[in-house]
């Protein structure tokens, strides 16, 4: 990894929770905050003394109702942005969620086919690691973006 990466440290941290159950994943129409009108996974940023799993487990309770259980970290993303925010970003996969998605005033969910995912309606780094860890994998991603235009891209997966 460069040593721009080495050094690099987030303005905010994150969370994405990708639950995948029976071939679909849930994912939701996000409304407002950074990537409306974008397809997503529910998320958002940590609250002061969170974890990154407590954040994952209450964005998706807030944004679409469910509570994701059988919880697992499988990647973190690195968002590097031209103004000079940068965004940590912790990303898990749930096994199951208790209750119905329903849709509120942050998001629109939607249970998608796994072979139907609408990559050109996501975030341009998603098709470089969303079908990776839907395989069963772990990584780290590194990005660059210049608002929603993706300038650099780099993941590595990890052998495990
Ligand atoms: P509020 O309005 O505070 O609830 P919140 O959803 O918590 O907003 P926001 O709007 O800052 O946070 O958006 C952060 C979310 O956006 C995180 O879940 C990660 C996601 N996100 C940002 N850039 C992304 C990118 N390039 N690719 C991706 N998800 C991204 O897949």
């Amino acid at each position: 990894m460069s040593e721009y990466w080495e050094t690099w440290k987030p303005t905010e941290r994150a969370t994405l929770c990708f639950v995948i159950r029976g071939g679909e994943i849930l994912l939701i129409r996000k409304k407002r905050g950074l990537g409306a009108g974008k397809i997503n996974a529910p998320g958002g940023r940590l609250e002061a003394g969170e974890t990154a799993q407590e954040a994952a487990i209450r964005e998706t309770q807030e944004e679409v109702g469910v509570t994701p259980v059988g919880i697992e970290e499988r990647g973190e993303l690195h968002f590097q942005f031209a103004d000079g925010y940068a965004l940590h970003c912790t990303v898990f996969v749930a096994s199951d969620c208790l209750g119905e998605p329903f849709e509120t005033e942050e998001a629109d969910p939607v249970w998608v086919p796994l072979d139907g995912i609408p990559y050109h309606e996501m975030w341009a780094d998603d098709p470089h690691w969303l079908p990776g860890v839907i395989a069963g994998g772990r990584f780290r991603g590194f990005f660059h973006f210049d608002g929603e235009k993706m300038l650099t891209n780099n993941v590595i997966w990890s052998n495990k």
